[in-house]
């Protein structure tokens, strides 16, 4: 009989307790949640519902590789975008709780809607264009798609190619950009990219992609560093003479939106340019921080030539100072002024 007491009391003692340890991570469930549109900003800090913390001995937040306890956003942690993470709730009785959350980071200022004016217009063939870009007045395009891909370039308005060279039929082309006297060109899942002699478009030799990435969208340079994007919110920089190493990334969110799908881009003056794949917008982009501080709406151009999910807006180059857009089977390029 006093056997099953004392037993009676364990089992009320641990029901207690788990009933608690529930109701404190279903708290911390609904907290994060409630703040997952809301956002944080670089500097704020995680104030924590009072009944998280009241037996918590120490809170941290675990990405995996690395652990923070201040409840910071700090960029040395977390970047901008959706940080996927685990609170650790160290308790005062020694137990540990863990609660998974997407914690989301904002840029502090808002993005301006870019106001353009479309000047031109070019004549284009119709490519699955995957790579854009303008050296003086000779385009060179990578053109993607099992089977028919290929790096050409033509003059601004023509379609007879001045140079051109297919790709083995079971490599998808994607990016592609010009690095002094050489073109480099990505491809999708192939997970290698081709360097090209520029004048004639000869192959001279081809890299691994590094390890962490996992698909080739769009490609640019900045003078010093190819900058890619491989379809998330991130973008890497690689060196041109070593682009099988990661030199560093940036993750890409505006005031109140995480972009990923970031697909063709092109460094221009200081800023990157992106397209987001199926969307009618081309964001600019602060380097440093991936920030997004300006967005370009080309709805009513899309419309003109989106039909499916297919041909959608993807191309930016830039000719003395304008922007030149196309998209993917657009038989027409725009020449943008803003
Ligand atoms: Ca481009």
């Amino acid at each position: 009989m006093k056997k099953s007491i004392i037993i009676g009391i364990c089992a009320l003692g641990l029901l207690t307790s788990c009933n608690k340890d529930e109701k404190i991570l279903n708290t911390l469930n609904d907290f994060n949640t409630s703040m997952e549109e809301k956002g944080y900003h670089f500097g704020d800090k995680i104030s924590l519902p009072a009944e998280v913390l009241e037996d918590a001995e120490s809170i941290s937040i675990s990405f995996g590789d690395k652990e923070t306890n201040t409840l910071a956003i700090s960029p040395d942690f977390f970047s901008l975008g959706d940080n996927a993470v685990t609170f650790i709730i160290q308790k005062k009785d020694g137990e540990s709780l863990y609660q998974d959350a997407i914690i989301n980071v904002f840029s502090k200022t808002e993005e301006k809607n870019i106001n353009f004016k479309i000047e031109k217009e070019y004549n284009k063939e119709k490519v699955f264009t995957q790579g854009f870009q303008i050296e003086g007045n000779t385009i060179y395009e990578s053109d993607g798609q099992n089977g028919s891909s290929k790096i050409w370039k033509y003059s601004l308005g023509e379609t007879t190619p001045i140079a051109s060279t297919p790709q083995p039929d079971e490599v998808f082309s994607e990016g592609a950009t010009i690095v002094g006297d050489k073109v480099y060109q990505l491809t999708w899942r192939n997970k290698i990219g081709f360097i090209y002699d520029k004048n004639s478009l000869k192959l001279l030799s081809q890299f691994d992609y590094p390890n962490i990435i996992g698909e080739g969208w769009g490609l640019t340079y900045n003078g010093k560093e190819l900058i890619l994007s491989d379809g998330s919110k991130n973008l890497y920089f690689l060196n041109p003479e070593k682009p099988s190493e990661v030199v560093r990334q940036i993750s890409v969110a505006g005031n109140k939106e995480i972009y990923d799908n970031l697909n063709e881009l092109e460094y221009h003056d200081g800023f990157i340019y992106a397209n987001v794949w199926q969307k009618p917008f081309i964001l600019k982009i602060n380097p440093k921080t991936g920030e997004v501080v300006g967005k370009f709406n080309f709805t009513e151009l899309a419309k003109k030539h989106t039909t499916g999910d297919d041909d959608v807006l993807n191309g930016i180059a830039f000719k003395d100072g304008k922007m030149l857009v196309t998209g993917k089977l657009w038989d027409k390029i725009y020449e943008v002024s803003f």
